[in-house]
């Protein structure tokens, strides 16, 4: 009974970006009585079908992105007379679409650290259930990851999560709903641990793949000490100081290791939380813009940001402490206007942020917004290619729209194009360069710069759902062909006999 656990994706790069953990977690979840799991990543290469046979177990993780080509997987290996078993974000909100579309025997809802050694020991005895509740792990019980199993030279960073959920309420987002809006925090030890490993490898580049690394803010602790009972203030006081213990380790590891994360700006006014992350090596952060006005921050719930002035001022002071922001963009709030892309850009490049991402508003499951978009469309909604919209994921990609939510002013094709245009625009050459000049010393790293920010143009932009498929297969093809030379920018030195300082 070989165990096979497979990331499904419609592309394929040959490189990947970003370590799949769910496959290396689930790969240290599975007893060794079962032999070492076949690892398959399709950001990769393609699974080869005819490796499953009769009596293995397939396990297959999906978000809703990727969940379509999951359940083609899925049914094809039913048919060969393998145990189909979902899980991840996708599986865990619809767990009966995996089971009637995509062959599922069993599905497993929230975390898999525990739950998988249960699975396995029921298809191997031919009791398996059609549903297994992974619930939400603590923090100090999440598995660390099966890095021995990463195939060599093929990963420009690894993933390592220190913590799951996050406190605030985005209205686009469902992270909070499915992880928990209580962070779930690891001990320093086993992130450590981890990281040493990787380092040992070669990994320099390493993503701290948390929902928010900042998950008690300097508010948070104003508004707590205000009540008269102190003990949720004291609750917030021993997260917040885990993270610095945390931050503290980090800070032990080479000089040379990059870490990067996901954030809310609010960090941005705690100069002493700025300053450990320096020390502790985290030189990006990804943090959610979203809108640059007041009344588009409202309508997503996410007033915490800042505007305007003031939003210039914050997402500085990450680069005034030597963290480069990733800064992540929605167009198509209902209060964005024709002239709201130019304003963006304006900012985009006037905070001077390193990377951006422009993604127009997507219903995911599991939100808030979804909710109400479902609700709005009633019993009946259209349907194409016989799939009814509310279910967008199960539309042929060559079919799918680009835009979902009905704008007040503007068509979808102009939220589309506009929102191509501006990628096109804060990625051209001149614009980059300008970046690469404020951001790098050296020619060669200029150079490096500018590669990298051409492919992750290609990877995400062109890639993605403001895309025509004419334009994602040019360049998944010229994406393949520039991440070799990509990743041996980020690759580092093995140190087998690294110890932290
Ligand atoms: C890091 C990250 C990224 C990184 C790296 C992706 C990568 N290669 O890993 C980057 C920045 C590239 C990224 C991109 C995107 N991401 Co992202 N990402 C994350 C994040 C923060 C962490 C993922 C992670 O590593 N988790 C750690 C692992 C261990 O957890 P896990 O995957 O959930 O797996 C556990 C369980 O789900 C379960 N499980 C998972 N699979 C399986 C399979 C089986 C068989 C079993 C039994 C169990 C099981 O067990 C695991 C262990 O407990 C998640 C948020 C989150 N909380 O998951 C969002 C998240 C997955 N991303 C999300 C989105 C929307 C995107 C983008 C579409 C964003 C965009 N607009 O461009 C792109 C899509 C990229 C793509 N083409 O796939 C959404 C997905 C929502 C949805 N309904 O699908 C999430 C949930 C965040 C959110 N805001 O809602 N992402
Ligand atoms: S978008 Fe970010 S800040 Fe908002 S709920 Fe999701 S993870 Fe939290």
């Amino acid at each position: 009974m070989t165990i096979h656990l497979v990331n499904p994706s419609h592309v394929s790069f040959g490189i990947g970006v970003i370590t799949p953990r769910w496959l290396y977690v689930l790969a240290s979840a599975t007893p060794t009585s079962y032999g070492v799991p076949v690892l398959v990543d399709e950001t990769l290469e393609t699974l080869d079908a005819a490796t499953i046979l009769a009596g293995d177990v397939v396990g297959i993780g999906i978000h809703t992105g990727n969940a379509l080509r999951g359940y083609e997987i899925g049914t094809a290996a039913r048919r060969a007379g393998a145990w189909v078993v979902y899980g991840g974000i996708h599986a865990t909100l619809y767990p009966d679409e995996a089971r009637n579309l995509g062959g599922a025997h069993a599905v497993v809802t929230g975390d898999g650290d525990h739950v998988w050694a249960e699975v396995l020991r029921d298809c191997a005895g031919g009791t398996v259930r059609p549903h297994y509740a992974g619930g939400q792990v603590e923090g100090a019980d999440f598995l660390p990851a099966r890095w021995d199993l990463l195939p060599e030279g093929k990963y420009m960073w690894a993933s390592v999560q220190t913590l799951r959920g996050c406190p605030k309420h985005c209205s686009f987002c469902s992270v909070w709903r499915t992880d928990g809006q209580r962070p779930r925090q690891r001990g320093p030890k086993t992130v450590i641990e981890e990281l040493l490993d990787l380092r040992r490898r070669g990994f320099r580049f390493i993503a701290l793949a948390d929902d928010n690394f900042y998950p008690v803010t300097l508010e948070d602790l104003r508004m707590a000490a205000r009540r008269e009972d102190k003990s949720h203030l004291r609750q917030l006081e021993v997260i917040r100081a885990e993270r610095f213990a945390l931050m503290e380790q980090l800070a032990r590891l080479p000089d040379d290791t990059v870490f990067f994360t996901q954030i809310t700006m609010e960090a941005a006014e705690d100069q002493e939380f700025l300053r450990a992350m320096k020390k502790a090596h985290i030189k990006g952060a990804l943090v959610g813009v979203e809108s640059v006005t007041e009344e588009g921050l409202k309508s997503i719930y996410k007033n915490f940001n800042e505007s305007g002035e003031n939003l210039v001022q914050r997402l500085q002071a990450f680069r005034d402490q030597g963290v480069h922001v990733l800064g992540s963009f929605i167009f198509g709030l209902p209060g964005d206007r024709p002239d709201s892309f130019d304003a963006t850009l304006r900012v985009a490049e006037q905070s001077g942020i390193t990377f951006a991402q422009f993604v127009m508003l997507t219903p995911f499951p599991g939100t808030l917004d979804f909710a109400a978009w479902e609700k709005s469309l009633g019993d009946n909604p259209e349907h194409i290619g016989g799939i009814p919209l509310t279910r967008h994921w199960l539309i042929p990609q060559t079919l799918r729209p680009k835009v979902y939510i009905d704008h007040p002013v503007m068509s979808a094709e102009q939220i589309r194009s506009q929102t191509q245009d501006v990628w096109d625009r804060f990625y051209s050459l001149p614009s980059i360069w300008t970046r690469a000049t404020a951001s790098c010393v050296s020619f060669k790293a200029r150079f490096a710069f500018l590669l990298i920010s051409k492919l992750y143009r290609q990877m995400y932009a062109n890639t993605g759902i403001a895309t025509d498929s004419a334009r994602v297969n040019r360049s998944a093809r010229w994406a393949r062909w520039m991440a070799r030379p990509c990743r041996r920018l980020f690759a580092g030195r093995p140190m087998p006999d690294l110890q932290l300082r």
